[in-house]
């Protein structure tokens, strides 16, 4: 395990920036793990991310990173993919990333089908900025800009993003981080944009609001509240209801964006129309 962390990790950038606690450092060691199960190529990867606690990951991860502005990850991403499609892309982004200031960009790298692999850390809120709401945040739980509880429904972001077109979809929680690893190798090997929620906790920004005093507190909340989708099939509707659905929630094929560029630039030089 040592090596894997030498090898994938910029020992020199740390100690890194996280609250004790903070569910990062775990969705980055199973990001670790999946690099080292796919046996990628660190300078044929680029790693890219937003704004945010969590898109601090590409300050301490060994590829090339683009570490950009805040909601607009997956345009850079896209422009690396579009310029150099052999290269491997990665990109984490935080909830209110993805799904608020850079919903946009999310729905359209789905609707394209995009060769990337995007890990979404979900920690229900706006952790870096201390605790604003985001699209994300479960109706009825507290922020700063919600001191009464959250009014607005929450999008449930698997179904968000398999309805944009994304063709793989699986949610993992930071409790069950061997499963995290296999969604995000899973993930790598799709041809065609994924995602890859990661349920997270942040104990500073979410927990202390929401009577979640403790990292294992709200850990043993993800364990407690969360069922595998396999499992969920087999049980009455009545006795799912409220737990967050884990595993490989979506898998499909469909025509995916650089290959279909080419093919469309192949046809224009060769003098078709
Ligand atoms: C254009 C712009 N607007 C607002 C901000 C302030 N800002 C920085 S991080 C952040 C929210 C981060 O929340 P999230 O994406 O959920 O990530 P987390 O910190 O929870 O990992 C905001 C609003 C910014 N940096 N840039
Ligand atoms: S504020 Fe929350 S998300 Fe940010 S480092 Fe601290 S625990 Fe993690």
């Amino acid at each position: 395990m040592d090596r894997i962390y030498e090898k994938y990790f910029r020992t020199d950038r740390l100690p890194h920036i996280w609250c004790p606690g903070c569910g990062n450092g775990i969705v980055l060691s199973a990001f670790a793990r999946a690099m080292e199960e796919l046996g990628v190529d660190q300078d044929q990867t680029v790693v890219v991310s937003g704004i945010g606690c969590s898109s601090r990951a590409t300050t301490y991860v060994d590829f090339n990173t683009l570490h950009t502005t805040h909601g607009r990850a997956l345009a850079f991403a896209t422009g690396v993919k579009l310029a150099e499609p052999r290269l491997n892309v990665f990109v984490f982004m935080g909830d209110g990333d993805s799904t608020a200031i850079g919903g946009n960009h999310l729905i359209h790298a789905c609707r394209r089908n995009i060769d990337i692999t995007a890990i979404i850390i979900n920690n229900n809120i706006y952790g870096m900025t201390g605790g604003q709401y985001s699209p994300l945040t479960p109706t009825g739980k507290k922020a700063t800009t919600a001191p009464y509880g959250m009014i607005e429904r929450n999008f449930d972001l698997c179904e968000l993003v398999k309805g944009a077109g994304a063709t793989f979809v699986a949610r993992g929680t930071t409790y069950h981080a061997k499963q995290l690893t296999d969604m995000i190798v899973a993930g790598a090997k799709n041809k065609g944009f994924s995602v890859i929620e990661a349920v997270s906790q942040c104990p500073v920004s979410f927990g202390r609001r929401n009577k979640m005093r403790s990292p294992l507190e709200m850990i043993q909340w993800l364990k407690e509240n969360t069922i595998n989708v396999k499992a969920a099939a087999k049980l009455k509707p009545e006795d799912i209801k409220g737990k967050i659905l884990i595993g490989e929630l979506y898998n499909t094929e469909a025509p995916e964006y650089t290959a279909e560029y080419d093919r469309l630039i192949a046809r224009v030089q060769g003098g078709g129309k």
